[in-house]
Protein backbone atom coordinates (compact mmCIF):
# COMPACT_ATOMS: atom_id res chain seq x y z
CA UNK A 1 0.00 0.00 0.00
CA UNK A 2 1.74 3.46 -0.80
CA UNK A 3 0.32 6.92 0.27
CA UNK A 4 1.18 9.63 -2.14
CA UNK A 5 1.65 12.95 -0.67
CA UNK A 6 0.71 16.11 -3.48
CA UNK A 7 -0.41 19.64 -3.68
CA UNK A 8 0.79 23.38 -4.75
CA UNK A 9 4.16 24.13 -3.78
CA UNK A 10 5.08 25.41 -0.16
CA UNK A 11 1.82 23.91 1.45
CA UNK A 12 3.58 21.75 3.69
CA UNK A 13 3.77 18.08 1.99
CA UNK A 14 7.30 17.65 3.11
CA UNK A 15 7.12 18.37 6.87
CA UNK A 16 4.25 15.72 6.79
CA UNK A 17 6.45 13.59 5.64
CA UNK A 18 9.24 14.07 8.08
CA UNK A 19 6.89 13.82 10.73
CA UNK A 20 4.82 10.43 9.73
CA UNK A 21 7.99 8.55 8.57
CA UNK A 22 10.75 10.08 11.08
CA UNK A 23 13.35 11.19 8.49
CA UNK A 24 14.37 14.41 7.78
CA UNK A 25 14.21 15.91 4.25
CA UNK A 26 14.54 19.32 3.13
CA UNK A 27 11.82 21.76 3.84
CA UNK A 28 11.59 25.80 3.27
CA UNK A 29 9.21 28.57 2.97
CA UNK A 30 9.71 28.57 -0.53
CA UNK A 31 8.21 26.91 -3.51
CA UNK A 32 10.16 23.69 -4.98
CA UNK A 33 12.25 23.30 -2.29
CA UNK A 34 11.19 19.16 -3.52
CA UNK A 35 12.13 18.51 -6.87
CA UNK A 36 12.79 14.38 -6.55
CA UNK A 37 10.48 12.21 -4.76
CA UNK A 38 11.52 10.97 -1.20
CA UNK A 39 9.92 7.74 -0.33
CA UNK A 40 9.58 6.35 3.13
CA UNK A 41 7.83 4.18 5.73
CA UNK A 42 5.12 5.44 7.93
CA UNK A 43 2.44 3.30 9.94
CA UNK A 44 -1.10 3.61 10.04
CA UNK A 45 -2.88 2.73 13.38
CA UNK A 46 -5.63 0.65 14.30
CA UNK A 47 -6.75 -1.69 17.97
CA UNK A 48 -4.40 -4.60 17.52
CA UNK A 49 -6.21 -7.90 17.56
CA UNK A 50 -3.75 -9.23 20.80
CA UNK A 51 -6.89 -7.12 22.84
CA UNK A 52 -10.07 -8.65 21.81
CA UNK A 53 -8.29 -11.98 21.78
CA UNK A 54 -6.65 -11.37 25.32
CA UNK A 55 -3.23 -12.64 24.99
CA UNK A 56 0.31 -10.77 25.65
CA UNK A 57 3.15 -9.95 23.08
CA UNK A 58 5.75 -7.73 23.25
CA UNK A 59 6.64 -6.47 19.73
CA UNK A 60 7.75 -2.93 18.50
CA UNK A 61 4.61 -2.97 15.97
CA UNK A 62 2.12 -2.54 19.18
CA UNK A 63 2.39 0.09 21.40
CA UNK A 64 0.22 -0.68 24.11
CA UNK A 65 -2.67 -2.59 22.18
CA UNK A 66 -2.66 -0.03 19.47
CA UNK A 67 -1.19 -1.90 16.08
CA UNK A 68 1.08 0.41 13.74
CA UNK A 69 1.29 -0.88 10.17
CA UNK A 70 3.45 -0.09 7.50
CA UNK A 71 2.32 1.53 4.40
CA UNK A 72 4.90 3.67 1.95
CA UNK A 73 4.77 7.37 1.75
CA UNK A 74 6.06 9.39 -1.30
CA UNK A 75 6.54 13.20 -1.31
CA UNK A 76 6.71 14.92 -4.80
CA UNK A 77 7.68 18.02 -6.26
CA UNK A 78 5.04 21.23 -5.46
CA UNK A 79 2.22 21.85 -8.41
CA UNK A 80 1.42 25.48 -9.70
CA UNK A 81 -1.90 25.82 -12.13
CA UNK A 82 -0.86 25.00 -15.62
CA UNK A 83 0.94 22.10 -13.82
CA UNK A 84 -0.31 19.69 -17.12
CA UNK A 85 1.10 22.36 -19.52
CA UNK A 86 4.48 22.02 -17.89
CA UNK A 87 4.50 24.91 -15.64
CA UNK A 88 6.50 24.84 -12.74
CA UNK A 89 8.19 21.77 -12.84
CA UNK A 90 4.85 20.11 -14.90
CA UNK A 91 3.78 16.88 -14.88
CA UNK A 92 6.69 15.69 -12.47
CA UNK A 93 5.12 15.14 -9.21
CA UNK A 94 1.78 13.26 -10.72
CA UNK A 95 4.82 11.07 -12.51
CA UNK A 96 6.50 10.59 -9.10
CA UNK A 97 3.14 9.42 -8.02
CA UNK A 98 2.11 6.65 -10.09
CA UNK A 99 2.44 3.57 -8.01
CA UNK A 100 0.08 5.28 -5.05
CA UNK A 101 -3.09 3.96 -4.03
CA UNK A 102 -4.23 6.89 -2.45
CA UNK A 103 -3.65 10.46 -2.45
CA UNK A 104 -3.35 13.10 0.56
CA UNK A 105 -4.06 16.34 -1.03
CA UNK A 106 -2.21 18.79 1.19
CA UNK A 107 -3.47 22.54 1.13
CA UNK A 108 -2.74 25.32 2.91
CA UNK A 109 -5.65 25.77 5.05
CA UNK A 110 -4.63 29.26 6.08
CA UNK A 111 -4.49 30.94 3.13
CA UNK A 112 -1.02 31.50 3.82
CA UNK A 113 0.95 30.92 0.26
CA UNK A 114 -0.38 32.24 -3.10
CA UNK A 115 -1.08 30.83 -6.34
CA UNK A 116 2.51 30.10 -7.21
CA UNK A 117 3.44 29.03 -3.73
CA UNK A 118 5.10 32.40 -2.49
CA UNK A 119 4.27 33.07 1.30
CA UNK A 120 1.45 35.80 2.03
CA UNK A 121 0.05 37.02 5.09
CA UNK A 122 -2.02 34.39 6.45
CA UNK A 123 -5.58 34.71 5.26
CA UNK A 124 -4.49 36.19 1.91
CA UNK A 125 -5.37 33.27 -0.37
CA UNK A 126 -8.63 30.97 -0.13
CA UNK A 127 -7.89 27.29 -0.09
CA UNK A 128 -10.90 26.32 -1.75
CA UNK A 129 -9.00 27.92 -4.87
CA UNK A 130 -6.03 25.35 -4.63
CA UNK A 131 -7.75 22.73 -3.41
CA UNK A 132 -10.04 22.96 -7.28
CA UNK A 133 -6.98 23.99 -9.30
CA UNK A 134 -4.89 20.88 -7.60
CA UNK A 135 -7.62 18.34 -8.14
CA UNK A 136 -8.11 19.92 -12.08
CA UNK A 137 -4.44 19.04 -12.59
CA UNK A 138 -4.60 15.08 -11.58
CA UNK A 139 -7.76 14.89 -13.46
CA UNK A 140 -6.18 16.67 -16.55
CA UNK A 141 -2.92 13.82 -16.17
CA UNK A 142 -5.56 10.89 -16.66
CA UNK A 143 -7.52 12.97 -19.76
CA UNK A 144 -4.05 13.63 -21.26
CA UNK A 145 -3.04 10.21 -21.41
CA UNK A 146 -6.55 9.12 -22.52
CA UNK A 147 -6.23 12.13 -25.09
CA UNK A 148 -2.54 11.13 -26.45
CA UNK A 149 -3.59 8.01 -27.34
CA UNK A 150 -7.12 8.05 -28.26
CA UNK A 151 -7.27 8.28 -32.34
CA UNK A 152 -4.80 5.09 -32.23
CA UNK A 153 -6.84 3.79 -29.22
CA UNK A 154 -10.20 4.05 -31.12
CA UNK A 155 -9.06 2.65 -34.57
CA UNK A 156 -7.85 -0.24 -32.89
CA UNK A 157 -10.84 -1.14 -31.18
CA UNK A 158 -13.18 -0.14 -34.23
CA UNK A 159 -11.19 -2.81 -35.99
CA UNK A 160 -11.46 -5.29 -32.98
CA UNK A 161 -7.98 -5.57 -32.31
CA UNK A 162 -8.54 -5.18 -28.48
CA UNK A 163 -11.39 -4.55 -26.58
CA UNK A 164 -12.05 -1.07 -24.91
CA UNK A 165 -11.46 -1.91 -21.45
CA UNK A 166 -8.17 -3.65 -22.28
CA UNK A 167 -7.23 -1.26 -24.63
CA UNK A 168 -7.44 2.05 -22.04
CA UNK A 169 -5.97 -0.16 -19.43
CA UNK A 170 -2.67 -1.00 -21.00
CA UNK A 171 -2.49 3.14 -21.43
CA UNK A 172 -3.03 3.18 -18.03
CA UNK A 173 -1.24 0.35 -16.78
CA UNK A 174 1.63 2.53 -15.25
CA UNK A 175 -0.35 3.94 -12.81
CA UNK A 176 -1.78 0.66 -11.65
CA UNK A 177 -5.01 0.76 -13.16
CA UNK A 178 -6.68 -2.87 -13.96
CA UNK A 179 -9.05 -3.63 -16.79
CA UNK A 180 -11.62 -4.11 -13.97
CA UNK A 181 -11.10 -0.78 -12.54
CA UNK A 182 -12.09 0.87 -16.42
CA UNK A 183 -15.07 -1.92 -16.51
CA UNK A 184 -16.15 -0.07 -13.15
CA UNK A 185 -15.66 3.09 -14.72
CA UNK A 186 -17.53 2.90 -18.06
CA UNK A 187 -20.84 1.76 -16.09
CA UNK A 188 -20.37 4.55 -14.28
CA UNK A 189 -20.47 6.64 -16.92
CA UNK A 190 -22.73 4.69 -18.88
CA UNK A 191 -20.19 3.95 -21.65
CA UNK A 192 -20.01 0.08 -21.27
CA UNK A 193 -22.44 -0.56 -24.32
CA UNK A 194 -21.39 2.26 -26.77
CA UNK A 195 -18.29 2.35 -29.20
CA UNK A 196 -16.09 4.31 -28.41
CA UNK A 197 -15.60 6.10 -32.28
CA UNK A 198 -18.73 7.72 -30.75
CA UNK A 199 -17.92 8.83 -27.29
CA UNK A 200 -17.38 12.63 -27.49
CA UNK A 201 -14.32 14.19 -25.83
CA UNK A 202 -16.92 15.10 -22.25
CA UNK A 203 -18.01 11.50 -22.34
CA UNK A 204 -13.98 10.75 -22.57
CA UNK A 205 -13.23 13.60 -19.41
CA UNK A 206 -16.03 11.51 -17.85
CA UNK A 207 -14.76 8.45 -18.13
CA UNK A 208 -11.18 9.49 -17.14
CA UNK A 209 -12.54 11.49 -14.16
CA UNK A 210 -14.45 8.16 -12.93
CA UNK A 211 -11.12 6.45 -13.41
CA UNK A 212 -9.16 8.51 -11.55
CA UNK A 213 -11.55 9.09 -8.34
CA UNK A 214 -11.80 4.64 -8.35
CA UNK A 215 -7.87 4.64 -8.84
CA UNK A 216 -6.51 7.67 -6.80
CA UNK A 217 -8.80 8.57 -4.62
CA UNK A 218 -8.02 12.06 -2.78
CA UNK A 219 -7.95 13.01 1.13
CA UNK A 220 -8.03 16.56 1.78
CA UNK A 221 -5.53 17.51 4.89
CA UNK A 222 -6.18 20.98 5.85
CA UNK A 223 -2.93 21.49 7.00
CA UNK A 224 -1.06 24.86 9.12
CA UNK A 225 -4.89 25.06 11.06
CA UNK A 226 -2.17 25.90 13.55
CA UNK A 227 -2.55 29.40 11.89
CA UNK A 228 -6.56 29.31 11.45
CA UNK A 229 -8.83 30.97 13.87
CA UNK A 230 -10.89 27.92 13.51
CA UNK A 231 -9.31 24.30 12.42
CA UNK A 232 -12.36 22.59 12.15
CA UNK A 233 -14.32 25.09 9.85
CA UNK A 234 -11.34 25.60 7.80
CA UNK A 235 -11.51 21.78 7.07
CA UNK A 236 -14.97 21.17 6.99
CA UNK A 237 -14.81 23.79 4.21
CA UNK A 238 -12.67 21.64 2.28
CA UNK A 239 -14.53 18.64 2.56
CA UNK A 240 -17.99 17.51 1.43
CA UNK A 241 -19.41 16.63 -1.70
CA UNK A 242 -18.00 13.39 -0.89
CA UNK A 243 -14.80 14.40 0.01
CA UNK A 244 -13.44 13.90 3.62
CA UNK A 245 -11.10 17.18 5.02
CA UNK A 246 -9.17 16.32 8.26
CA UNK A 247 -7.83 19.61 9.99
CA UNK A 248 -3.86 19.17 10.51
CA UNK A 249 -0.34 20.79 11.67
CA UNK A 250 2.06 18.98 10.31
CA UNK A 251 4.84 21.39 11.68
CA UNK A 252 3.12 20.55 15.34
CA UNK A 253 3.63 17.04 14.80
CA UNK A 254 7.18 17.48 13.44
CA UNK A 255 8.16 19.07 16.47
CA UNK A 256 6.30 16.51 18.85
CA UNK A 257 8.02 13.59 17.00
CA UNK A 258 11.82 15.69 17.56
CA UNK A 259 10.86 16.22 21.02
CA UNK A 260 10.36 12.58 21.77
CA UNK A 261 13.29 11.85 20.05
CA UNK A 262 15.22 14.24 22.28
CA UNK A 263 13.68 12.75 25.80
CA UNK A 264 11.50 16.14 25.78
CA UNK A 265 8.52 14.93 25.91
CA UNK A 266 6.41 10.98 25.88
CA UNK A 267 4.39 11.50 22.91
CA UNK A 268 2.69 8.67 20.34
CA UNK A 269 2.14 10.10 17.23
CA UNK A 270 -2.17 10.48 16.66
CA UNK A 271 -2.59 10.80 20.50
CA UNK A 272 -4.89 13.78 21.34
CA UNK A 273 -2.47 15.30 24.16
CA UNK A 274 1.51 14.75 25.08
CA UNK A 275 3.18 15.06 28.22
CA UNK A 276 6.67 17.06 29.33
CA UNK A 277 9.74 15.28 30.65
CA UNK A 278 10.20 16.27 33.93
CA UNK A 279 14.20 17.79 34.31
CA UNK A 280 14.65 17.19 30.87
CA UNK A 281 16.58 20.14 30.33
CA UNK A 282 13.90 22.03 27.20
CA UNK A 283 15.15 25.03 26.79
CA UNK A 284 13.04 28.32 27.34
CA UNK A 285 12.68 28.59 23.62
CA UNK A 286 11.62 24.81 23.62
CA UNK A 287 9.49 24.92 26.50
CA UNK A 288 7.63 28.07 24.64
CA UNK A 289 7.20 26.47 21.43
CA UNK A 290 5.51 22.89 23.18
CA UNK A 291 3.17 25.57 25.23
CA UNK A 292 2.23 26.85 21.86
CA UNK A 293 1.27 23.63 20.28
CA UNK A 294 -0.46 22.13 23.27
CA UNK A 295 -2.81 25.76 23.11
CA UNK A 296 -3.06 25.82 19.47
CA UNK A 297 -3.08 22.54 18.27
CA UNK A 298 -3.58 20.07 21.21
CA UNK A 299 -5.76 22.19 22.39
CA UNK A 300 -7.55 23.31 20.03
CA UNK A 301 -7.41 20.16 17.33
CA UNK A 302 -7.46 16.90 19.58
CA UNK A 303 -3.91 16.28 17.82
CA UNK A 304 -1.91 17.21 14.95
CA UNK A 305 -4.20 15.16 12.97
CA UNK A 306 -1.18 13.82 10.93
CA UNK A 307 -1.59 10.37 12.28
CA UNK A 308 -5.70 10.82 11.14
CA UNK A 309 -5.28 11.65 8.32
CA UNK A 310 -3.04 8.73 7.51
CA UNK A 311 -5.76 6.15 8.96
CA UNK A 312 -8.60 7.91 7.26
CA UNK A 313 -7.00 7.56 3.94
CA UNK A 314 -6.45 3.84 4.83
CA UNK A 315 -9.25 2.81 6.36
CA UNK A 316 -11.84 5.47 5.54
CA UNK A 317 -10.64 6.23 1.97
CA UNK A 318 -9.79 2.83 0.93
CA UNK A 319 -11.44 0.31 3.24
CA UNK A 320 -8.48 -1.18 4.19
CA UNK A 321 -9.29 -4.70 6.24
CA UNK A 322 -6.39 -5.64 8.70
CA UNK A 323 -5.50 -9.44 8.95
CA UNK A 324 -3.59 -11.26 10.97
CA UNK A 325 -2.11 -14.59 8.79
CA UNK A 326 -0.80 -16.95 12.22
CA UNK A 327 0.58 -20.72 12.23
CA UNK A 328 -0.59 -21.68 15.32
CA UNK A 329 -4.63 -21.36 15.82
CA UNK A 330 -4.57 -22.01 19.25
CA UNK A 331 -1.47 -19.93 20.20
CA UNK A 332 -2.45 -16.90 17.30
CA UNK A 333 1.20 -17.16 17.14
CA UNK A 334 4.11 -18.18 14.09
CA UNK A 335 5.96 -21.31 14.13
CA UNK A 336 8.51 -19.10 16.40
CA UNK A 337 6.01 -18.58 18.90
CA UNK A 338 5.84 -14.86 17.92
CA UNK A 339 2.19 -13.87 18.85
CA UNK A 340 0.55 -11.84 16.22
CA UNK A 341 3.35 -11.35 14.90
CA UNK A 342 2.13 -9.87 11.04
CA UNK A 343 -0.64 -7.72 10.17
CA UNK A 344 -1.57 -6.92 6.44
CA UNK A 345 -3.72 -4.21 5.12
CA UNK A 346 -5.79 -5.78 2.61
CA UNK A 347 -8.23 -4.03 -0.31
CA UNK A 348 -11.66 -3.85 0.65
CA UNK A 349 -13.49 -7.18 -0.79
CA UNK A 350 -9.92 -9.24 -0.03
CA UNK A 351 -10.92 -13.13 0.75
CA UNK A 352 -9.01 -15.69 2.27
CA UNK A 353 -7.35 -16.96 -0.58
CA UNK A 354 -6.28 -13.52 -1.34
CA UNK A 355 -4.43 -13.43 2.03
CA UNK A 356 -3.32 -16.56 1.35
CA UNK A 357 -1.34 -15.33 -1.97
CA UNK A 358 0.02 -12.02 -0.09
CA UNK A 359 1.75 -14.38 2.54
CA UNK A 360 3.06 -16.67 -0.29
CA UNK A 361 2.24 -17.65 -3.91
CA UNK A 362 2.62 -21.50 -2.78
CA UNK A 363 0.34 -21.19 0.25
CA UNK A 364 -2.59 -20.00 -2.62
CA UNK A 365 -1.36 -22.47 -4.98
CA UNK A 366 -1.67 -25.13 -2.53
CA UNK A 367 -4.29 -23.87 -0.28
CA UNK A 368 -6.65 -26.66 1.24
CA UNK A 369 -9.24 -23.76 3.89
CA UNK A 370 -8.54 -21.32 6.29
CA UNK A 371 -8.98 -21.67 10.12
CA UNK A 372 -10.71 -18.67 11.44
CA UNK A 373 -8.76 -18.44 15.07
CA UNK A 374 -11.02 -16.68 16.85
CA UNK A 375 -14.11 -19.06 16.52
CA UNK A 376 -11.98 -22.10 15.36
CA UNK A 377 -14.12 -22.66 12.73
CA UNK A 378 -12.97 -23.85 9.15
CA UNK A 379 -13.20 -20.85 6.41
CA UNK A 380 -13.28 -21.11 2.89
CA UNK A 381 -11.09 -19.30 0.25
CA UNK A 382 -14.40 -17.05 -0.73
CA UNK A 383 -15.02 -15.90 2.43
CA UNK A 384 -13.94 -12.20 3.04
CA UNK A 385 -11.63 -11.12 5.45
CA UNK A 386 -13.09 -8.50 7.62
CA UNK A 387 -10.86 -5.95 9.94
CA UNK A 388 -9.36 -7.92 12.65
CA UNK A 389 -9.35 -11.25 11.02
CA UNK A 390 -6.92 -13.53 12.56
CA UNK A 391 -6.52 -16.91 10.16
CA UNK A 392 -4.25 -19.86 9.73
CA UNK A 393 -3.97 -21.11 6.16
CA UNK A 394 -3.89 -24.46 5.32
CA UNK A 395 -2.07 -25.38 2.10
CA UNK A 396 -0.51 -28.63 0.72
CA UNK A 397 2.44 -26.43 0.07
CA UNK A 398 4.34 -24.30 2.36
CA UNK A 399 3.68 -23.17 5.82
CA UNK A 400 0.74 -21.21 7.13
CA UNK A 401 2.03 -17.63 7.94
CA UNK A 402 3.37 -15.53 10.47
N1 LIG B 1 2.31 27.10 10.53
C1 LIG B 1 2.58 26.00 9.87
N2 LIG B 1 3.56 25.96 8.97
C2 LIG B 1 3.79 24.79 8.32
C3 LIG B 1 3.03 23.62 8.56
N3 LIG B 1 3.51 22.63 7.77
C4 LIG B 1 4.52 23.14 7.07
N4 LIG B 1 4.72 24.46 7.39
C5 LIG B 1 5.75 25.37 6.86
O1 LIG B 1 5.50 25.55 5.47
C6 LIG B 1 6.72 25.69 4.75
C7 LIG B 1 6.76 24.70 3.61
O2 LIG B 1 6.89 23.40 4.12
P1 LIG B 1 7.38 22.19 3.19
O3 LIG B 1 7.12 20.96 3.96
O4 LIG B 1 8.74 22.41 2.66
O5 LIG B 1 6.31 22.32 1.99
P2 LIG B 1 6.21 21.48 0.63
O6 LIG B 1 4.76 21.40 0.31
O7 LIG B 1 6.96 20.21 0.73
O8 LIG B 1 6.92 22.48 -0.39
P3 LIG B 1 7.55 22.19 -1.87
O9 LIG B 1 8.39 20.95 -1.79
O10 LIG B 1 8.35 23.41 -2.11
O11 LIG B 1 6.38 22.06 -2.77
C8 LIG B 1 7.84 25.48 5.79
O12 LIG B 1 8.28 26.76 6.21
C9 LIG B 1 7.15 24.74 6.91
O13 LIG B 1 7.74 24.98 8.18
C10 LIG B 1 1.98 23.70 9.53
O14 LIG B 1 1.26 22.74 9.82
N5 LIG B 1 1.80 24.91 10.15
MG1 LIG C 1 8.49 19.51 -0.35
Amino acid sequence: MQIGLLGKANVGKSTFFSAATRTRVPTGNFPFTTVRPNVGVAHVRAECACRSLGVEHDIPECDGGTRLIPVGLIDVAGLVPGAHEGRGLGNKFLDDARQADALIHVVDAAGATDEQGQPVPPGTRDPADDARFVEEEIDAWFSGILEREWPRLSREVEQKASRAEDGIARRFSGLGVSAADVRAALRACSLESSAPAGWSAADRAALTGALRRRTKPILVAANKADLCADPAAAASGLGGAGRAAVPCSAEAELLLVRAAEAGLVEYSPGSASFSEVPGSGASGRQKAALGAVAGRVMGRMGGTGVQAALDSAAFGLLGLVEAYPVEDEAKFCSKDGDVLPDARLMPPGSTVLDLARSVHADMADGFLHGIDCRTGRRIGAERALERGDVVKIVSALGRGGG
